[in-house]
């Protein structure tokens, strides 16, 4: 026989929706209308989308935890766009890397549906293959390659991926500046950079992008039935497209650069949804 507690603490539906009732008690918003993810170099945005009614602490928040990279936020902020909706910002992302499991990796996104939340803005940094791109670019995400070999769906759930990232909503972000470029998001599990040869390996997939999150969430927040934009920004070319080797500090550096720019840039994108 099964122990129903037992169940309950299995559920990561239930426990996003005990995820969600914390963070209603605690910022006394009893729904929210749009999420955000913000990655490397996207932090700022939260300044400027609107008025930050709660700031929570992501640990305070079952199944959130702090986040292990420098330049990541470890708060949970509902704000009140102009236009009178409410968006949940969330500022703890944890990585695939980290190795707590993919239940955990979109923990974030099944709780920001249980808010309510019908859109999902993924943000975060990465490597760009297009030599044409500098870093401080920033990219719509119009299509994910998946090289973890991992699903947040467990069981027969069989979620159509056609439009993941969707066309509306990057045609929203155009309308804001239509000099915005998209390309293909290819998802390594990480926490290393990719060789030269699996760089090469995506641009023969068809890929222009090489992180190590989103992909997952995305799949999350669509089994969760949201509306999903993706974005990029592209702190440093990929290994072997860029002839010196990657380091952290130099992407840190390319994201806080870019970050003023590409958050103003969300900002108004986001007052359009
Ligand atoms: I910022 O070049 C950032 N994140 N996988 N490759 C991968 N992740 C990244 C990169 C990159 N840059």
């Amino acid at each position: 026989m099964t122990n129903p507690l037992e169940t309950l603490a299995n559920n990561p539906f239930e426990i996003a929706k005990q995820a969600a009732e914390q963070i209603r008690e605690a910022t006394g918003v009893a729904s929210h209308d749009i999420a955000l993810t913000l990655g490397s170099g996207w932090a700022k945005a939260a300044d400027l989308i609107g008025e930050t009614v709660a700031t929570v602490p992501a640990k305070d928040i079952v199944g959130f935890s702090a986040p292990v990279v420098e330049g990541h936020v470890a708060s949970i902020r509902s704000i009140k766009l102009p236009s009178g909706k409410h968006a949940l910002v969330l500022g703890a992302r944890t990585h695939y890397y980290e190795g707590h499991g993919v239940r955990r990796v979109v923990h974030g996104v099944r709780t920001a549906a249980a808010t309510g939340a019908k859109i999902m803005i993924l943000t975060n940094g990465c490597g760009g293959i297009k030599e044409t791109w500098t870093p401080g670019t920033p990219v719509l995400i119009s299509d994910h390659i998946n090289l973890t070999a991992d699903s947040p769906l467990e069981g027969a759930t069989f979620i159509d991926l056609t439009d993941l990232y969707s066309k509306r909503l990057r045609e929203i972000a155009r309308s804001v500046d239509g000099s915005l470029d998209e390309g293909i998001y290819a998802q390594f599990r990480g926490p290393h950079y990719e060789t030269p040869a699996e760089v090469q390996m995506v641009k023969h997939m068809g890929g222009h992008l090489v992180g190590m999150s989103t992909a997952l969430e995305a799949i999350a927040a669509r089994e969760a039935g949201m509306e999903i934009l993706g974005f990029s920004l592209m702190t440093n070319l990929a290994a072997g497209v860029q002839k010196t080797p990657l380091s952290h500090a130099e992407v840190l550096e390319a994201g806080r650069e870019a970050e003023p720019r590409i958050s103003a840039l969300l900002a108004s994108i986001i007052e359009k949804l």
